[in-house]
């Protein structure tokens, strides 16, 4: 299959779909001719209390660098995802929530019952000291409290920083403390393909390192043992007999809405901000247009909450938009293959939204366990995270989609809010691999190392020229690094730290970071928090992290190591190391790989040179290129020989 291969829009969705090529095209232009009317326009999408009267007003520049959208609007989230619905709908399911075992029971909660669970919840916080700018830690497993709770926040007007189960002490110690939470809400344990995760006795470890932390509330959910400190309540404990009435708190478009970390190239992880306004109507606006929404749709995201693409597309988008949202606790490939598809038919989805990672896993297990399923219910597949390699996008399409259901590969970012490139069901053509155009109001381009702006076909840097509403706004407590980040590099444009290529078409290509950031399974890690953690470890001297092909995780992780002198890298220690790196972060940290390397290849000013890393890791050492420039080019040779294939 070529890139030339092209999927023209479907029969049906040519004849259903809300917006067709004109469509697109007419508000494209309508969108980049004129912002601020297109985007008040967009802005009735949701229930203000004081309707804004601006649009944008922001300014990539250095001198006066700002970006807010919506200043003078009035909302509150969680009216919006639920309030609002109650007349209309009040009786519809908003969230189907499917276990972990296929022998226990999915629960429904209609939007009332929704309604209810939040309010009780945002006043079980309230009464444990939580006001409006507050932040509140969420840990939890992908159970529904982890939805009541971090629409509580909203509803309270408190900023919310959800941290993904898998995550270690350190690094929830970490998140704690950055963003001045004194609050964590928990679970006693995680469950996941059958085995639990003992999340309370993470928070336990966690607050041996994050003095600040003050109280932990803590839901009962597997019913497994956990020891209770004086700071620890149990939710059912404290939540009995609290009332399900909560006034919702009217906060501002620019109020914070919530904070999410994610990995960059360099230190620790960053609190991406994200605040009200924009960002909901961002949530809203692209859930409808990518997915072309529809009032009964069953929309499946099958991400963690813990994840940005969780946030908005199981909790803010389909619920802003009065979805029936599914919720999912376990993994979708226990206990077997089947089980991703199973669910699909027992829900009736419509909309599937899963990671390449995913659809790699399952297509290495062999077609039947798709094939021995029904899966008519499925009407648009969407594929989110990392590049899809084109063998996965067929499969996908052909084999899980029986060749009915487009695919929506939707390109963007923790950062971003929400979609930011995809094709539209009834408007583009498909192109195996290419996330397709920008939605409207979108406005990208590529750029030279330089920052020359490239036209035409090219391949380049992608950068955003214009802001739009669901643009991050700052890093939590560190603007300075925020526009460090990402408005240094190219004068005037957010730089997004993908590579990715336009053809004839206008089409573009994602290619992956071209920053020192890898994709191990759609998720984000920097190679310098790996490396951190490693030199932690007494024994390593130095180390060098890079991503290198993995069939199933797109990226996994190839780690070189020097060692203190007298140690000697064995067996053990290479275990340890690993062990050790899953401790300090998480097991999506884990090296795949781990070389002991008697040094690392470096220029004489002291400079790692990566690019030679990664072609070891790579395997691919027959191309090293330019070696003369090390200080001692031996070492290259040496690496080569130690390579762990
Ligand atoms: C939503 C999300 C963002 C990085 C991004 C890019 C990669 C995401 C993609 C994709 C190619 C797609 N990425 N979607 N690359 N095609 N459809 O994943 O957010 O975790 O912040 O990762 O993921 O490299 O820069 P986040």
């Amino acid at each position: 299959m070529t890139e030339q291969t092209i999927f023209p829009v479907t029969n049906a969705w040519a004849k259903q779909a809300r917006i067709d090529r004109a469509g697109y095209d007419a508000m494209y232009e309508a969108a980049t001719t004129n912002p601020g009317s297109f985007w008040l326009d967009q802005a009735q999408r949701l229930t203000w209390t004081k309707m804004p009267t601006i649009a944008g007003d922001w300014s990539f520049g250095k001198k006066d660098f700002h970006i807010k959208w919506f200043e003078d609007g009035e909302l509150n989230v969680a009216a919006n995802c639920l309030d609002r619905h109650l007349d209309s709908r009040g009786d519809q399911i908003a969230i189907i929530w499917e276990p972990d075992s296929p022998d226990a029971e999915p629960r429904r909660f209609t939007y009332r019952e929704l309604h209810a669970e939040v309010c009780r919840f945002a006043n079980v916080l309230t009464a444990q000291g939580v006001v409006k700018g507050d932040r509140v830690t969420i840990y939890l497993p992908m159970i529904p409290e982890a939805a009541f709770a971090v629409l509580a926040c909203a509803r309270l007007g408190a900023v919310h920083s959800v941290v993904f189960g898998g995550f270690s002490p350190e690094a929830i110690a970490g998140r704690i403390e950055d963003c001045g939470s004194k609050i964590v809400i928990t679970a006693d344990e995680g469950r996941r393909g059958g085995k639990t995760i003992p999340l309370k006795a993470n928070v336990d470890a966690a607050a041996a390192r994050a003095p600040g932390l003050e109280r932990v509330v803590v839901v009962q959910s597997t019913g497994g043992d956990v020891t209770m400190h004086p700071r620890d309540v149990w939710y059912h404990e404290i939540a009995g007999g609290v009332s399900v009435d909560c006034p919702a708190v009217s906060v501002n478009a620019e109020d914070p809405l919530f904070v999410l970390y994610t990995s960059g190239s360099t230190g620790k992880p960053k609190g991406v901000l994200h605040t009200s306004g924009g960002y909901l109507l961002w949530a809203a606006y692209t859930h409808e247009m990518a997915f072309d929404y529809r009032a009964g749709d069953v929309f499946w995201c099958a991400a963690d909450i813990g994840w940005v693409t969780g946030h908005t597309y199981i909790l803010y988008g389909p619920l802003a938009n009065g979805a029936t949202t599914v919720m999912y606790e376990g993994l979708p490939n226990w206990p077997d293959a089947s089980r991703i598809w199973q669910i699909v038919d027992h829900h009736q989805v419509h909309t599937l939204f899963t990671a390449p990672t995913v659809l790699r896993a399952l297509m290495k297990e062999g077609d039947d366990y798709v094939t021995r399923t029904d899966r008519s219910s499925l009407k648009l597949l969407g594929s989110v995270g990392e590049p899809i390699n084109p063998e996965a996008w067929r499969w996908y399409h052909d084999v899980a989609g029986g060749g009915r259901a487009p695919i929506i590969d939707a390109w963007w970012q923790t950062e971003t809010g929400g979609i930011m490139i995809c094709p539209l069901p009834g408007a583009t053509a498909l192109k195996p691999g290419s996330a397709t155009k920008p939605l409207p109001g979108v406005t990208l381009q590529l750029v030279d190392e330089k920052g020359g702006v490239l036209t035409g076909p090219a391949e380049g840097n992608l950068v955003v020229t214009h802001s739009w509403p669901g643009q991050m706004r700052t890093v939590w407590g560190d603007h300075e690094r925020f526009f460090q980040t990402y408005f240094s590099t190219y004068e005037g444009k957010y730089f997004t730290g993908d590579g990715c290529r336009c053809d004839g078409d206008g089409y573009y290509w994602i290619t992956g970071r071209v920053d020192d950031v890898i994709n191990v399974s759609g998720h984000r890690m920097g190679t310098a928090e790996v490396e951190s953690a490693l030199v932690l470890h007494k024994h390593v001297a130095e180390a060098a992290v890079v991503g290198m092909p993995h069939d199933v995780k797109g990226q996994g992780i190839y780690a070189y190591v020097t060692l203190n002198d007298g140690v000697e890298g064995g067996s053990d220690l290479h275990d340890e190391l690993r062990a050790w790196v899953r401790n300090e972060i998480g097991p999506i940290a884990t090296p795949d790989k781990l070389q002991f390397a008697p040094a690392l290849p470096k220029t004489r000013s002291g400079k790692i040179m990566r690019r030679i890393l990664r072609k070891i890791a790579e395997g691919d050492t027959s191309s090293l290129g330019d070696t003369s420039t090390l200080a001692d080019p031996g070492v290259v040779d040496e690496l080569v020989a130690g390579r762990i294939a």
